[in-house]
């Protein structure tokens, strides 16, 4: 975000780098991964400096012992140990934790905070690794540097000194350790708070809370195993080649095995047509692809619910006259409310299902035909189906889909959302949770003697509300990046500055160093990739991916600076400077991360034997009741839901915009302005649109547009001069990048299932640029 006279940003984010190549746009036509990814890579190792290092590390990524975890995505490890089970994407992520860069004192001395405010969030982090903790000086507006000692005490001091302790806020990103999460967690519990926003808050709280209340366990049921297994994979509403290019294996090997692959996504991503298989050297050689789909389905945003409808309405229709279109045994044992579902599919017409889905009755047909002929089917899914206010509906409808069939408890088949960061699932297990269960209450306060406070905490949108009506004073941030990941940008932005302390625990520096409180510590810790020295020698962490694998983590480079501390140090180095009387033995624990586990193994269901089972080769899973047809919902069996269709067409002149990543950032980490896959080259500021409904507004292909979103209490927001993209979208559907667009999705418009903001369905006006 810019600059701008009268604050300190401007309504057009400057996000992304700026380079004076004209803005590029050619349609993409080749394959996913293969040489372009090869390329794209040399060309970043070559930028970061990291020719020689780079490579090194990522031959270590992901191996199982002596490996550490790609802090990447959540997708699981290929289990058959493959050499090279990396991506494009990993080894960026990865060297730019890695890059030689450095942000120490004379930076800071150099640059006042309002000086740096007016950089793009490139050119903050692109300036390198954090080195030593830093306080922000009022005085000067300069940070400077303070000792880890005076850093814990001023953290230590305000919490002490609040009136109450839900008047501090602790936010995790979804790569933190498990280690380092079960202290955080238990830190704001023994202070007596349970405000635990998280980044899952605006990615896939929608798919925990559905598979709660269908299956009673709020994860996925399958693993690698049945990916490649499965006759059918359904994926919903995920970039796979950008957002977890390890799924293109999975695809490639699922098409020559004969499985049909059934992608339902308003665009035509790229990983739903063809891939090189990266780390298959004949492939590259040969420059053989692989198909990765046998269907694509274009459906309007916000309407993979009547899709899903129509197949099960289609599914029923045809039980009539085909016994084992249904299974019926299974939805006799072991489901409830079939016959209300049933009656709900009936009355749905194939005209509103049409409508609202955007697709063609005889395509929903299609994707029936395949679901019926598949013994195992698999149904995937990502941002698509849960950033919108009927997520849980949506992703109930996928459970109701797989009932039908019996898709459940067997190899092969079942619910499998694609988590988002590396460790966002082991976050939550491990009790980063704004609605904690008693049961888990209960367990943490007999084992580590303490009185957790039982009333809900805050999640992020609460988070922010609570900030901007001064309820919450202290903001501690364990990774990422708040204020720019979160919606509504300048509100987010008033309300961390009206914070009397803001403490940010990162590696680069980021706008939510820039975007503080009265008092403002950045404290700078360890990445995955580096060696953690305690006292009893080198330490791992253990982190949880999609598919409920539990395994260790383990880094091998030279710390980026020696002043660095572990994210369970920093936790303990706080908890222990706000609980002076605290029964909790903090610097002991740090001593020798086993103790943690042993501590959680206590804690946790599923963690008995945690330090044995952790170093198995590949590490553990954990039990999934639903996957073993054990429902731990009110009726003990699977819940059919039966909710109402939303009605998810735009009104006449609008469009619905869905916000989303480029291939070239990690969320709020900007790499370039390139999208490779969708064959933009120097330009962020886009959109893109169905080249009738540029056309009908009198826009021209690549020119300036003003874009209007209007909330739902009717206020406005607006982004101007983006440049319009002509691009293969359903009509009244439009699609951009986020950050840059969150200061479109207003802070009051969140799920009312979920909490969820709603980030792919925002409602906006788009007109030639005035
Ligand atoms: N390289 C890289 N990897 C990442 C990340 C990253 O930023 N960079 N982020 C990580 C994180 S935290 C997460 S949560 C995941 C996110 O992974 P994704 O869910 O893939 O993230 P998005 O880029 O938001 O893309 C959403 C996809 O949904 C589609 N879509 C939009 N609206 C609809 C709809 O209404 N219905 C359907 N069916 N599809 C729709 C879009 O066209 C797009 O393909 O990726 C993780 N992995
Ligand atoms: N409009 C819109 N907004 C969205 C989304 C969307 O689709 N649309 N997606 C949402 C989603 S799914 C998510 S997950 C959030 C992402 O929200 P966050 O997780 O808050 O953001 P990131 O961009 O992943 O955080 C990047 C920062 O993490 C820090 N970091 C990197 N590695 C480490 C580490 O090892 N330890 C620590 N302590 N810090 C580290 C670095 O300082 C870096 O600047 O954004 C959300 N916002
Ligand atoms: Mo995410």
């Amino acid at each position: 975000m810019a600059a701008s006279d009268d604050g300190r940003e401007s309504a057009v984010p400057n996000v992304g780098p700026v380079s004076a190549d004209e803005p590029e746009f050619r349609p993409y036509h080749h394959p996913a991964a293969g040489w372009g990814a090869a390329k794209s890579v040399t060309r970043f190792l070559l930028r970061e400096r990291e020719p020689v290092d780079g490579p090194r590390a990522i031959m270590k990524m992901n191996h199982e012992r002596s490996g550490f975890d790609c802090p990447g995505c959540a997708w699981p490890d290929d289990t058959k140990g493959l050499h090279l089970d990396i991506c494009e994407n990993g080894i960026k992520h990865v060297t730019w934790e890695m890059t030689r860069k450095r942000v120490g004192r004379e930076f800071f001395a150099a640059h006042s905070v309002t000086e740096l405010a007016g950089w793009s969030d490139y050119d903050l982090e692109v300036q390198g690794r954090l080195t030593e903790p830093m306080v922000y000086d009022p005085g000067s507006d300069h940070y400077v540097p303070i000792s880890w000692k005076d850093a814990f005490e001023l953290v230590g001091r305000t919490l002490r000194g609040l009136d109450n302790p839900n008047q501090a806020s602790y936010y995790t990103s979804g790569r933190l350790g498990n280690e380092a999460t079960f202290l955080y967690q238990l830190m704001a519990r023994e202070l007596g708070t349970n405000n635990l926003p998280d980044c899952s808050n605006m990615c896939h709280e929608a798919s925990g809370r559905a598979l709660q209340a269908s299956l009673g366990t709020g994860k996925g049921t399958v693993d690698l195993k049945d990916w490649e297994t499965a006759d059918a994979l359904f994926i919903f509403g995920v970039n796979a080649a950008s957002n977890a290019p390890r799924m293109l294996t999975a695809l490639a090997e699922a098409y020559h095995r004969g499985a049909q692959i059934v992608h339902v996504n308003p665009l035509v991503e790229a990983a739903a047509t063809r891939t090189i298989v990266p780390h298959d050297f004949l492939d590259m050689a040969l420059l053989r692809s692989t198909k990765t789909s046998t269907l694509n389905l274009q459906v309007r945003i916000g309407g993979d619910m009547a899709l899903l409808r129509g197949m099960a309405k289609a599914i029923l229709e045809q039980s009539a006259t085909d016994p084992k279109a249904l299974d019926r045994e299974f939805i006799d044992r072991y489901t409830a409310g079939f016959e209300a579902y049933k009656e709900v599919c009936e009355a749905a017409s194939w005209d509103e299902l049409e409508r609202q889905s955007g697709i063609s009755r005889a395509d929903i047909l299609k994707a029936a035909r395949v679901y019926r002929e598949s013994d195992r089917s698999i149904i995937s899914w990502c941002l698509g189906l849960t950033q919108h206010e009927h997520g849980v509906d949506t992703v109930r409808e996928i459970v109701n889909l797989l009932l039908l069939r019996g898709n459940l408890g067997r190899e092969g088949a079942g619910p499998s959302p694609v988590r988002g960061h590396s460790n966002v699932q082991g976050n939550r297990t491990c009790g980063i949770d704004h609605r904690p269960a008693p049961k888990f209450l209960d367990r943490l306060a007999e084992v580590c003697k303490i009185d957790p406070p039982r009333e809900h905490g805050l999640d992020t949108i609460g988070t922010i509300r609570a900030m901007a009506s001064g309820d919450v004073k202290v903001f501690i941030g364990m990774g990422g990046n708040f204020a720019l990941a979160a919606p509504d940008s300048p509100v987010t932005f008033a309300a961390l500055r009206t914070c009397d302390l803001t403490v940010q625990v990162s590696t680069k520096l980021n706008r939510s160093h820039v975007v503080h409180g009265k008092r403002a510590l950045i404290l700078p810790c360890l990445g995955r990739t580096e060696k953690d020295h305690q006292r009893t020698g080198i330490q791992r962490t253990s982190v949880e991916d999609s598919m409920s694998m539990v395994h260790l983590s383990l880094g091998m480079k030279k710390p980026a600076s020696e002043q660095l501390l572990s994210e369970p140090a920093i936790v303990a180095g706080m908890a222990q400077a706000a609980l002076p009387d605290s029964p909790t033995p903090w610097p002991w624990y740090i001593e020798d991360y086993d103790r943690i586990r042993d501590t959680m193994a206590q804690v946790l269901d599923g963690f008995e034997d945690f330090n044995r089972r952790v170093r198995l080769p590949l590490g553990f899973r954990i039990k999934q009741p639903a996957r073993e047809l054990v429902f731990l919902t009110p009726s003990g069996k699977a819940e059919f839901s039966a909710a109402d269709l939303a009605d998810v067409v735009p009104e006449p002149g609008t469009l619905a915009l869905g916000t989303m990543r480029s291939h070239d950032q990690w969320n709020t980490t900007i790499y370039s302005a390139d999208d490779r896959y969708r064959g933009i080259r120097n330009l962020r500021t886009l959109v893109f649109m169905n080249r009738a409904d540029m056309r009908e507004r009198g826009i021209d292909d690549m020119a300036p547009v003003d874009i209007t979103s209007t909330a739902r209490d009717g206020s406005t927001r607006q982004l101007n001069g983006y440049l319009a993209i002509p691009y293969d979208i359903p009509r009244g559907c439009a699609a951009g990048y986020m950050p840059e667009m969150n200061v479109l999705c207003a802070l009051g418009d969140f799920s009312t299932q979920s909490d969820q903001p709603i980030m792919k369905h925002v409602k906006v006006r788009i007109g030639p640029a005035e």
